[in-house]
């Protein structure tokens, strides 16, 4: 019997690399961070400026199945952050509420040795760390940073809602209220509530 095209089976449009996270597919999107885009991220600002400001800090490659916005969607990406510091801080990503402040996220650890600073609207602030196979839940309404405490590159996998958006504002304007510096060679969460 002559099989119905529908009954077809196909590849689907991205294929996932196991061993690194990374996404390979036409439709994967491509962006990254160079260090003079993270303006007012980090503490030392003589030291952020002393450095090549094209170093690439981070990557993300990310599969947007559905038009930005749509309700009832999933985005996927995968974040690599390459190890360094600007002073004593680790380099990290610029972090973000939800546009849409109530929507979720989860982020896993694929290579590498880091740290999620998770923040919410009172500004308190604490870590997890994130390390190959490590899964974090995180809540809405709840800032997301990560930085790579490591001397290799950090690589973590994301998947959110495709109505949340990126709220950068609070944090280019306060920051988060820790922030993360190698102190006699160990990470170490530094409070800057005050
Ligand atoms: C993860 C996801 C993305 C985010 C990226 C980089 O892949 O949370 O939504 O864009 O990390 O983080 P940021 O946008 O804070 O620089
Ligand atoms: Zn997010």
């Amino acid at each position: 019997m002559k099989a119905n095209a529908h009954l077809v089976l196909e590849n689907g449009p991205i294929e996932l690399d196991y061993s690194t996270g990374d996404l390979k597919g036409s439709q994967v999107i491509k962006t990254e961070k160079k260090l003079g885009e993270l303006q007012g991220i980090f503490h030392n600002q003589s030291a952020y400026d002393a450095k090549d400001q094209e170093e690439k800090i981070y990557e993300v490659q990310a599969y947007f199945p559905v038009e930005n916005g749509w309700e009832g969607g999933l985005y996927y990406g995968k974040t690599r952050i390459y190890p360094g510091k600007v002073g004593d801080e680790y380099y990290m990503t610029k972090g973000h509420f939800h546009h849409i402040s109530n929507r979720g996220e989860f982020y896993w650890g694929i290579n590498g040795e880091g740290i999620l600073l998770l923040m919410d609207r009172d500004r308190n602030t604490w870590a997890e760390k994130m390390h190959p196979g490590s899964l974090h839940y995180i809540n809405g309404h709840i800032a997301h940073r990560t930085i790579n405490v490591g001397n290799t590159p950090l690589d973590f996998g994301a998947c959110w809602p495709s109505d949340a958006g990126h709220d950068y504002q609070e944090i280019l304007d306060n920051g988060f209220s820790a922030r993360v510096f190698e102190k006699k060679g160990i990470p170490t969460l530094v409070d800057f509530k005050n």
